[in-house]
């Protein structure tokens, strides 16, 4: 994989793009792409609870405890373990199925509810990988354009006091498709 880096300014907000490992990136909390057991799995999730340690399952358990599943378009807080985060908001995509079953709001909400949390654990900074890009299977195209709207939307609108958001992203086809997204959405709202 390539190295690559993107930055735009957003008023004083910034939205970055790099490839790499998103359990590597500091930040004060961490997107997963999670299922709705909240039960750990393959890609981003099984990286995060493997570079976190077993707190943040504990976490998990309580959650499930008190919520049995998280829907898709939501998502929830634990704490990072040993990350080099705070916090790790598990939001739960949804599973491509032709793109007609409202995928692309569920996977917008996603987004915003990582913004939401961030906002209310006062995280300043946020990384997030490409949710429901891998097993989930939705394309990396309109992925890469729902993505960038809804957080360059909410940035851009100063709605929020987190300031930096940060695609991780795993691959240079990941990072050329939110790259595109990019360009165009911020040229479009600046
Ligand atoms: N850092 C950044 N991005 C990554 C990493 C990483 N370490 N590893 C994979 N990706 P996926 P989903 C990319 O499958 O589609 C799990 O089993 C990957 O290339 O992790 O939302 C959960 O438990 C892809 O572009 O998430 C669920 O059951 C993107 O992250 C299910 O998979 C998302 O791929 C969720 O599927």
């Amino acid at each position: 994989m390539l190295k690559a880096k993107l930055e735009f300014a957003l008023g004083p907000r910034e939205l970055a793009l790099q490839t790499g490992d998103i359990t590597k990136v500091a930040a004060d909390a961490i997107g997963n792409a999670a299922n709705s057991q909240l039960a750990g799995g393959g890609g981003v999730d099984g990286a995060i609870h493997r570079a976190g340690g077993p707190s943040i399952m504990r976490e998990l358990d309580v959650i499930r405890d008190r919520i049995e599943t998280c829907r898709a378009g939501n998502a929830v807080a634990t704490g990072a373990g040993s990350l080099p985060a705070k916090w790790v908001l598990h939001a739960v995509g949804p599973v491509y199925r032709g793109g007609r079953h409202g995928e692309a709001a569920i996977l917008a909400s996603c987004y915003r509810q990582c913004m939401i949390l961030a906002e209310e654990l006062g995280a300043k900074s946020l990384t997030l990988p490409a949710i429901s890009t891998g097993v989930y299977g939705y394309p990396m195209d309109e992925a890469a354009d729902i993505a960038v709207t809804t957080v360059a939307d909410v940035l851009a609108a100063a709605e929020t006091e987190v300031r930096r958001v940060s695609f991780v992203l795993w691959g240079d086809r990941a990072f050329q498709a939110f790259a595109r997204s990019s360009l165009e959405i911020v040229r479009q709202i600046t």
